[in-house]
């Protein structure tokens, strides 16, 4: 397929900078590609890499209005968190922009104004809900009311998460505005739509019949997309944040993300390459390969090549292998819920342990169905295969040399039949390998590129030359000559998908990155090379290790259930507001901040627990009946409390407790300590 091609446009989806990236994100999108780019690079191919972040949309403003910040306050953080996470995992995009960029403004802005120009659009009057309190027209996420489908009261304008139906805020009963809690009205708003059903004849023949190669979850979902019949879709939203609409009477509204998202690879592209993009996404012989999730078929497989048709000078996509979901520990990986193992915590938990995150991943890629990912099994690809197949080879193959021939490559003498069939075996994973990559089978291509070491490792219990050296040292010189050939060989097999490990061959054997086409060949190292000093190329991860990870997601679990009963019981009414007092009665009570210096559970009691404060002028002890709510009081030392200084000291269970310490009580009785929002010296008084 890529023979008629002379270059390759790889692009990888455009995480939205409203949080850090995670394993799902790497599983599905970003190796996938990585590996991709890598491998045709290899080849000596013309490649070139887009990544960036994509900064517009409802999910970023909702998640800035939460924390009281400006959008671009979120998108700036999470830009440069996902940017890192990436580096550090080896992704070796050629850039890696995103949507606010001035190129991308420019871009978007002008692609929609050509489409303008050309008559691309309707333009249509619609009714759409308007909070007038905060002045503006509400997203469907901004509204939430009673699904019509299970009376759940806290439903969405475009979805409820209780019973799963998809909405239009015209479905909610008593819908309300999110922002300011009124009762929107309606009122009539322009937006210009892109009218796919005029494209759908043109799309049918182009995907069903010419893209038949396609991946079965591809294909199929635009099949059944095509089969409902395309309808247009609006491009524009009433929205402060976002590309502004380029045209008169459109003050207030910015294109639609998903309008502008996709063309953040263009923009991206002329960021790189200003004087030479066009090439890449216009000429005949380029080639496009986006990689994305499946959320995301529809707008790069209908929309995007709709709007790229439209335009009139862009080529389409030539292939768009998106996968599948990857899950947690058996369930949905959600941002929200903290369901996820997050990249930048990886890094800091398992350091130099990329190539170990990306084999496991791959090895259960969701390429054509959802998978899991678990700790056990990534504990058992890490020790099973890479320390026990590819380590256990290449370090006895270079511990062998180093100590029989002076860390010199030894000298080939008479082949066996042995060292024939092993070489033949070798032989033949470049095609096996290769084949898989260019149909996109990643997990099928990696456990074809081990082999090369299973190869390995079966030669060297078959030609045991560790026993072989105490009787035939030129027979041992030809196995190690073979043995540490198949290494070279490795360092460029395994190079796309375990990048950290491959540079790390190539210094164990002291060679240069050698390109793809030497792959099979068993003169790539000559005899009397000098070899590196080695170590080993993975070590076990012991239980204690993936224990700890589970623990960590079994106490978001516990965190997650606990802050959901939590809501439900702030559903609960709160208890009556008491008699009220005067101002003096209130300044009789001397409220201040204290720092916790230790806390402890009272012997032989439920509920008690001793804190010893630092009040700024002594040391103070009070009792406190919260110990049900912290199983872990030593966490509490260093963090700060609220307290009654002046209240009368009393005794408790043989102990003087000087004062009382503040916590909240839930309805149910449940407490929380009340804690100051940011720390304050100790002693301040709360006034
Ligand atoms: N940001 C959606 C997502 O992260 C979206 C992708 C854009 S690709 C142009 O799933
Ligand atoms: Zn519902």
């Amino acid at each position: 397929m890529s023979n008629q091609f002379k270059r390759t446009l790889i692009t990888s989806a455009l995480p939205y900078a409203n949080g850090p990236v995670h394993i799902g994100h790497l599983a599905g999108v970003y190796v996938p590609s990585d590996i991709y780019a890598r491998y045709l690079r290899l080849k000596g191919e013309e490649v070139l890499f887009i990544g960036g972040s994509d900064e517009h949309g409802i999910p970023i403003t909702i998640k800035a209005r939460k924390e009281g910040v400006t959008p671009q306050d979120i998108v700036d953080r999470y830009h440069e968190l996902i940017k890192k996470s990436f580096s550090e995992f080896g992704i070796t995009f050629d850039i890696y922009s995103r949507t606010t960029s001035e190129t991308h403004m420019k871009t978007a802005s002008n692609f929609f104004h050509t489409l303008y120009d050309k008559g691309e659009f309707i333009e249509q009057e619609s009714e759409q809900y308007y909070d007038e309190e905060a002045g503006q027209f509400l997203a469907d996420r901004y509204i939430t009311g009673t699904c019509p489908h299970c009376d759940n009261e806290k439903a969405y304008g475009d979805q409820c998460e209780q019973c799963g139906a998809s909405l239009s805020p015209n479905d909610l009963i008593n819908p309300k505005s999110t922002l300011s809690g009124s009762v929107p009205v309606k009122r009539s708003t322009k937006h210009w739509y892109l009218p796919l059903d005029k494209h759908e004849e043109w799309l049918r023949k182009w995907i069903i019949e010419d893209h038949k190669e396609w991946k079965t979850n591809v294909y199929g979902q635009c099949k059944s997309w095509l089969d409902m019949g395309l309808q247009p879709r609006a491009v524009s939203r009433d929205l402060n944040w976002g590309v502004p609409v380029p045209v008169e009477g459109a003050e207030g509204k910015v294109l639609y993300v998903w309008f502008d998202a996709p063309i953040g690879y263009i923009s991206n592209t002329i960021e790189l390459l200003p004087n030479d993009w066009e090439k890449w996404w216009k000429d005949k012989d380029s080639r496009i390969v986006h990689f994305i999730g499946k959320d995301n078929i529809v707008f790069h497989c209908i929309v995007f090549p709709a709007m790229l048709k439209a335009e009139g000078s862009y080529n389409l996509p030539d292939n768009v292998p998106a996968n599948e979901f990857m899950n947690l520990e058996g369930d949905k990986i959600s941002t929200s819920r903290n369901w996820a193992v997050w990249l930048h915590e990886y890094l800091e938990e398992f350091p130099g342990k990329q190539d170990v995150l990306r084999y496991a991943l791959t090895a259960n890629a969701p390429e054509t169905k959802d998978n899991d990912f678990t700790w056990k099994d990534f504990q058992a690809h890490n020790n099973n295969e890479l320390v026990a197949v590819l380590g256990n080879f290449v370090n006895r193959a270079l511990v062998l040399t180093n100590k029989h021939f002076e860390n010199r490559v030894p000298a080939l003498g008479k082949l066996t039949d042995l060292d024939r069939d092993a070489i033949a075996e070798a032989e033949k994973v470049k095609a096996v390998v290769e084949s898989n990559l260019n149909n996109f089978r990643f997990r099928e291509a990696q456990k074809e590129a081990m082999n090369m070491a299973r190869i390995g490792n079966k030669y060297l219990a078959d030609a045991e030359p560790w026993k072989v050296v105490k009787t035939d040292i030129e027979r041992t010189a030809t196995i190690l000559n073979i043995a540490l050939q198949i290494t070279a060989n490795l360092s460029i097999v395994i190079e796309p998908f375990l990048p950290f490990s491959a540079d790390k061959l190539r210094k164990f054997l002291q060679i240069d990155s050698l390109g793809w086409d030497r792959l099979g060949n068993f003169d790539l190292l000559t005899e009397g090379h000098a070899l590196g000093t080695s170590e080993l190329l993975f070590d076990k991860i012991e239980d204690e290790a993936v224990e700890k990870q589970v623990k960590k997601l079994h106490d978001t679990k516990v965190a997650n259930e606990a802050e959901e009963k939590a809501g439900e019981k702030a559903a609960q009414k709160a208890k009556p507001i008491k008699k009220t007092i005067e101002f003096e009665d209130f300044e009789k009570l001397d409220i201040r901040v204290a720092t916790v210096i230790e806390c402890e559970k009272v012997p032989k009691t439920d509920k008690l627990l001793r804190f010893l404060l630092d009040d700024g002028l002594n040391k103070r002890t009070i009792l406190s009946g919260i110990a049900a709510y912290y199983p872990n009081p030593e966490e509490l030392v260093g963090q700060q409390v609220c307290f009654i200084a002046n209240l009368a000291p009393r005794k408790m269970r043989g102990i003087l407790s000087e004062g009382m310490i503040l916590s909240a009580e839930n309805a149910d009785g449940t407490l929380a300590l009340v804690k100051p929002g940011s720390v304050v010296s100790p002693g301040s008084q709360v006034v």
